[in-house]
């Protein structure tokens, strides 16, 4: 084998594998249960930097709640170079879940639930929303 058509084999595996990648993240971030909603509260209301709490309620598209599911929260600034805020949900009573937070600055954010629900499928909403300094 020659030195060309190794680095040929060499670049096509390279672009493969990227490729393979971005299809995976792309899928983990899909939401699979578009007709199910997905409401998010926060208390305090509207939200200041400090402590916090955030509810996620499910409903199904019948508007029956729905339990049984895993919840995450993530939280993301509009800028670069911050850590997310993450937390797990807990309840499930009445389709309600909870979670502690804390709003660790002032400004833009986004937040992220990610819910399995029973039957398997991923959730995914995002929620845009200010925080007062
Ligand atoms: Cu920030």
């Amino acid at each position: 084998m020659n030195l060309r058509r190794c680095l040929f084999i060499v670049l096509t595996l390279l672009l493969a594998t990227s490729a393979g990648c971005q299809r995976a993240s792309q899928q983990a971030a899909s939401d699979q249960a578009p007709e199910i909603a997905a409401a998010l509260a926060i208390d305090p209301e509207p939200a200041v930097v400090g402590p916090a709490k955030l509810q996620v309620t499910l409903t199904d598209a019948s508007g029956a709640p729905i339990d049984g599911a895993s919840v995450s929260l993530k939280g993301d600034m509009s800028h670069a170079g911050m850590a997310p805020v993450l937390a797990q949900a807990s309840g499930g009573a009445a389709g309600v879940y909870q979670a502690q937070w804390r709003w660790t600055m002032a400004g833009d954010w986004v937040v992220t639930v990610t819910a399995t629900l029973p039957d398997g499928r991923t959730l995914v909403r995002r929620f845009d929303l200010t925080v007062a300094g």
